[in-house]
């Protein structure tokens, strides 16, 4: 760990091995499953946090862009896997910021809900999705930032980078940030 103010973690690493309440998963709205950190955590966790997807997806239909559901984290450390789809990158002319803050938004609302304390997200939409990490990592700082200034039930936001380049332009966003 190389940043930490009270409620605020920045690591590098794989979000699969976090003991914390709950992490958040980058998926698509199929929620069946996919490559990167989705396939990541499937893989790790293991059948169980799919059965309770395709629960979800014969309930409701999926998950749709911005929104965010819970299921079992399965085998991995955690207690919880919230999955949020991010949105695909279309030059930015879509409502991508909207939508990938309304990501960090919904999943934080849910693990509140859920009695969850500590939360770990990846850097959801900038892999496969094409999101520039720049703007990203500014969306997903600003929206994590505002949401813990109203709410108390979240006591630790963790920033899980799993690449060099996200991992600094998180690190630079948060730079001289106290909360
Ligand atoms: N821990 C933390 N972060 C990770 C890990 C890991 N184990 N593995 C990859 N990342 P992506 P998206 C980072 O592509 O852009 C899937 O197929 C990775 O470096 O996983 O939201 C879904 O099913 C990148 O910075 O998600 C969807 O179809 C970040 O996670 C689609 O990809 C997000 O990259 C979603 O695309």
């Amino acid at each position: 760990m190389s940043y930490s103010t009270s409620k605020i973690e920045l690591i590098k690493g794989d979000i699969t091995k976090l003991a914390v309440d709950a992490i958040v998963n980058a998926a698509n709205s199929s929620l069946l499953g996919g490559g990167g950190v989705d396939g990541a955590i499937h893989r790790a966790g293991g059948s169980e946090i799919l059965e309770e997807c395709r629960k979800i997806v014969a309930r409701q239909g999926g998950c749709k862009t911005g929104e965010a559901v819970i299921t079992t984290a399965g085998k991995l450390p955690s207690k919880f896997v919230i999955h949020t789809v991010g949105p695909v990158w279309n030059g930015g002319e879509k409502d991508e910021a909207e939508k990938l803050s309304n990501c960090y938004i919904n999943s934080l609302q849910l693990a509140a809900m859920n009695g969850c304390k500590s939360v770990a997200f990846p850097n959801i939409s900038t892999g496969v999705y094409g999101y520039p990490k720049f703007v990203a990592a500014q969306v997903a700082v600003q929206t994590v930032l505002k949401f813990l200034s109203k709410n108390d039930k979240i006591e630790k936001v963790i920033f899980v980078c799993f690449d060099e380049e996200n991992y600094l332009f998180v690190q630079k966003e948060l730079s001289g940030v106290k909360v």
